[in-house]
């Protein structure tokens, strides 16, 4: 089972994100990447499933065209966990 971020943490945590927002009705965040192209988003994509792997930690997204809809969520925890602070990093890091 892996541990939900609360109190002082998550609000640390959450800090170093930038562009998410807290999901209304459900512990989880949420980010729209926008791409130049689809070529781009899935790329994006691709960069980022193969993380997800490597995390045992996967996305859920939808993805339209230059746009990938991301939420993430620890179902394990039953909501935000350190592990989804990370792969948010990592997208951060493949979309710049
Ligand atoms: N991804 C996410 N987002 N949350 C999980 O709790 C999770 C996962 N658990 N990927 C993993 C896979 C688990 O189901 C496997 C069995 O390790």
């Amino acid at each position: 089972m892996t541990a939900r971020l609360e109190g002082t943490a998550r609000t640390e945590a959450l800090a170093t994100l930038t562009g998410w927002d807290e999901v209304e009705g459900r512990d989880a965040i949420r980010k729209v990447f926008t791409f130049k192209d689809f070529s781009q988003a899935f790329a994006f994509m691709t960069r980022v499933a193969l993380k997800a792997e490597v995390m045992d930690h996967h996305p859920e997204w939808f993805n339209v065209y230059n746009k990938v809809d991301v939420t993430l969520t620890t179902h394990d925890a039953d909501g935000l966990s350190q592990k989804d602070i990370d792969l948010a990093r990592a997208m951060e890091d493949y979309a710049a």
